[in-house]
C-alpha cells in the first residue's frame, strides 16, 4: 500500500453511501467505469428494500458505463435518476417502465451543469483509478469522461484502484478544468493533437475516505462483425469524403474525423482507412473504438484524441502489451473538451453519427424507437452534429428484417434538426442536403437513401400535400409508425 488512506472492502464503501445521495461515477462507455463499488451499492439497495426501507441514489457518469454498475443498480431498483447517456437493457427498461428518471443530455455540458449545481449537491465520487498518490494526484484509467469534476465538487471520494490498469498510462491523459462563466477563456486547442492540461487530476487529500482495490478488465462488449450492409455504408462514406477532398472542399491533408459509436461506426472507420484516396487522417472523437487501434496499426489513422479508449478486451490487452508504441498517438480528455463546440468549430471537423430514423426532409431521431421508448441516449451527437465543418449521418436504410423503414414521412422524436444534418447516408446512396430546399431534400433523400421498398410510399406521402415551403400531411405524417404498430409492418402503411 502506497497511498495514505482506509484501504476498503466494495462493501464497506458501499456502507458509507446513503439513500438519496447523488453519486457521480467515472467511466465514458464502460471503460474506465467504476465496477466493484456499484456493484456493492447495488447489493446493499436489496438489502435495504428487503428490510423494507427505500434505498435510491442519483447515479450520474460520464456516459454509459458496463453492467457492474447500470445493469446492477438498474436490477436492484436502486437508481432515482440517471444522466447523461446509458446503453444497458436492464437500465434502458428501468427509465422505459418510468422507475427511472434519465436526462439524457449533450455530453460536452454534463461538467459544467455539475459545477453549476444543476444537479443539487455530489455527495459521492466514485472514481477508478491506475494510482492514487498521498498529495491526492489521480491517475485515470481508460476513460476521462466527466470524472475530473465529480473528483472536484463531490463531497467525499471513493477511489477504486484498479491494477488491470498499467501505471505507463501516465502520459496519456490530458485533464483540463475551464473556469465558469464569466471568467471563462477560449479554450486553447488548435490542433488535434495540442495538449493544454495535466497528466493527472488533482482532488483534495482530505475528501478521499478509502481505496477500494481491485484487478478487472473494462467490460466492453465486441462488435457485431461488419455486415453486408454496414460494409456498403462505410464504403459510401468513404467515396463521398474522397470526392469532397477531390472537389476542394476538404484540404488534401483532410480534417479530424469525430465518429459515434456502435456497429455502423465501427464499419465506416474500417471503410475509410482502406480507401486509397483518403489521406492518413486523425481522429478528435470522444469514443476511441476498435476500428482505431486497428487503423492506426495499419497506418491509416496518426492520432486519436477522445473521452475513452473503448475497445475491447483482447484490443486494450495488445495496447496494454505495447503501450509505449501508443504514448503521443492517444489522448484521453474531459468530454466537455473532446466534445466542446468552440473546439469543434474551430478544428473544422467532419462528423459521422448513426440516426435511428431520419424523414424526409433531414430531420434525424438518433434516441426514441417509435417516438416513445428510449435506446440509449443523444450522447455526443449534438455536440458534433450542430458545429461540424460537414456533418454526415448514416444508418441502415431498414431495421427488423425490412419491416421498419429508417426514412420516414416526420421523425417521431427529433434530436438534430434539418439545419443542422448536411448529409444522409445508407447502403443505397448518399444524399447530400447542403444547399437544398425542403422539396430538393426530400427528392434527394427518398431517391438516394429510401429503401426500394419504400421509394413508392415516401413519394406518394411527398405529394398528398399540395402546397407549402415543407409539404407535411399532419393526416398521414406518422402513417409509417402507426402501421408499424398496428401490423408489425411499416410496407403496410396506407394514406
Ligand atoms: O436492434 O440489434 O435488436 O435488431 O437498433 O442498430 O443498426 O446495430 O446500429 O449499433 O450503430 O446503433 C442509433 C442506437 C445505432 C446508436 C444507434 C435497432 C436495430 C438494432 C441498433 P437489434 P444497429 P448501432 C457517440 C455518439 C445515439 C448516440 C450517438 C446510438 C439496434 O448509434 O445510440 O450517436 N446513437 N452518440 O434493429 C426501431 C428504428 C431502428 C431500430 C435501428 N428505426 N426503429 N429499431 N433499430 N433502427 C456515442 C456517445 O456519445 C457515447
Amino acid at each position: 500500500m502506497s497511498y495514505p488512506f482506509p484501504t476498503l472492502t466494495a462493501e464497506e464503501a458501499a456502507a458509507m453511501i446513503q439513500h438519496d445521495n447523488n453519486v457521480g461515477f467515472s467511466g465514458f462507455t464502460p471503460a474506465g467505469a467504476a465496477k466493484a463499488v456499484p456493484t456493492a451499492i447495488a447489493q446493499k439497495a436489496k438489502a435495504e428494500h428487503d428490510a423494507g426501507r427505500e434505498f435510491k441514489i442519483g447515479v450520474l457518469s460520464g456516459a454509459s458505463t458496463g453492467d457492474s454498475l447500470d445493469g446492477e443498480l438498474a436490477r436492484a431498483d436502486a437508481v432515482k435518476f440517471r444522466t447523461p447517456y446509458q446503453s444497458n437493457k436492464d437500465m434502458r427498461a428501468s427509465i422505459n417502465a418510468g422507475k427511472t428518471r434519465f436526462f439524457d443530455m449533450h455530453l460536452s455540458q454534463i461538467q459544467q451543469n455539475v459545477r453549476y449545481g444543476f444537479f443539487g449537491d455530489i455527495d459521492f465520487a466514485v472514481v477508478e483509478a491506475a494510482d492514487v498518490a498521498a498529495d491526492g494526484k489521480v491517475l485515470l484509467t481508460s476513460s476521462v469522461g466527466a470524472a475530473p469534476t465529480y473528483l472536484k465538487v463531490a463531497k467525499k471520494v471513493i477511489i477504486e484502484l484498479n491494477s488491470y490498469h498499467p501505471k505507463q498510462l501516465l502520459g496519456f491523459h490530458d485533464i483540463y478544468q475551464p473556469n465558469d462563466p464569466p471568467h471563462r477563456k477560449p479554450i486553447p486547442i488548435s490542433n488535434a493533437e495540442d495538449r493544454i492540461g495535466t497528466q493527472r487530476v488533482w482532488v483534495d487529500p482530505k475528501k478521499i475516505v478509502g481505496v477500494v482495490e481491485t484487478n478487472r478488465p473494462d467490460e466492453v462488449g465486441g462488435f457485431t462483425p461488419t455486415s453486408e450492409v454496414t460494409q456498403k455504408i462505410g464504403e459510401n462514406v468513404a467515396e463521398f469524403l474522397a470526392g469532397e477532398m477531390l472537389a476542394g472542399r476538404v484540404p488534401s491533408t483532410f480534417l479530424p474525423i469525430q465518429s459515434g459509436v456502435g456497429n455502423v461506426a465501427n464499419a465506416v472507420l474500417g471503410a475509410m482507412g482502406a480507401n486509397p484516396d483518403i489521406p492518413v487522417f486523425q481522429l478528435y472523437t470522444e469514443v476511441i473504438q476498435d476500428s482505431v487501434i486497428a487503423g492506426m496499426n495499419a497506418g491509416n489513422i496518426a492520432f486519436a484524441s477522445g473521452a475513452s479508449l473503448t475497445v475491447s478486451p483482447d484490443v486494450l490487452k495488445s495496447v496494454y502489451a505495447d503501450i509505449e508504441h501508443y504514448q503521443g498517438k492517444l489522448l484521453l480528455r474531459p468530454q466537455e473538451i473532446s466534445n466542446n463546440p468552440e473546439v469543434v468549430r474551430r478544428l473544422g471537423i467532419i462528423s459521422i453519427n448513426t440516426a435511428l430514423e431520419t424523414d424526409i426532409f433531414g430531420n434525424v431521431n438518433s434516441t426514441h424507437v417509435l417516438g416513445s421508448k428510449m435506446m440509449n441516449g443523444i450522447g455526443g451527437s449534438g455536440d458534433f452534429t450542430r458545429n461540424a465543418y460537414i456533418s454526415i449521418f448514416t444508418c441502415p436504410s431498414t431495421a427488423k428484417g425490412g419491416a421498419i423503414s429508417a426514412i420516414t414521412p416526420l421523425c417521431s422524436h427529433m434530436d438534430h434538426s434539418e439545419h443542422s444534418v448536411q448529409i444522409l447516408i445508407t447502403e443505397q446512396g448518399v444524399a447530400d442536403l447542403r444547399g437544398k430546399s425542403p422539396a430538393e431534400r426530400a427528392e434527394a433523400i427518398i431517391s438516394n437513401c429510401a429503401h426500394p421498398d419504400y421509394k413508392d410510399l415516401l413519394h406518394k406521402y411527398y405529394h398528398l400535400a399540395k402546397s407549402g415551403h415543407t409539404r407535411q400531411s399532419l393526416d398521414s405524417a406518422f402513417a409509417f409508425h402507426k402501421a408499424f404498430l398496428e401490423s408489425s409492418d411499416m410496407r403496410k402503411a396506407h394514406f
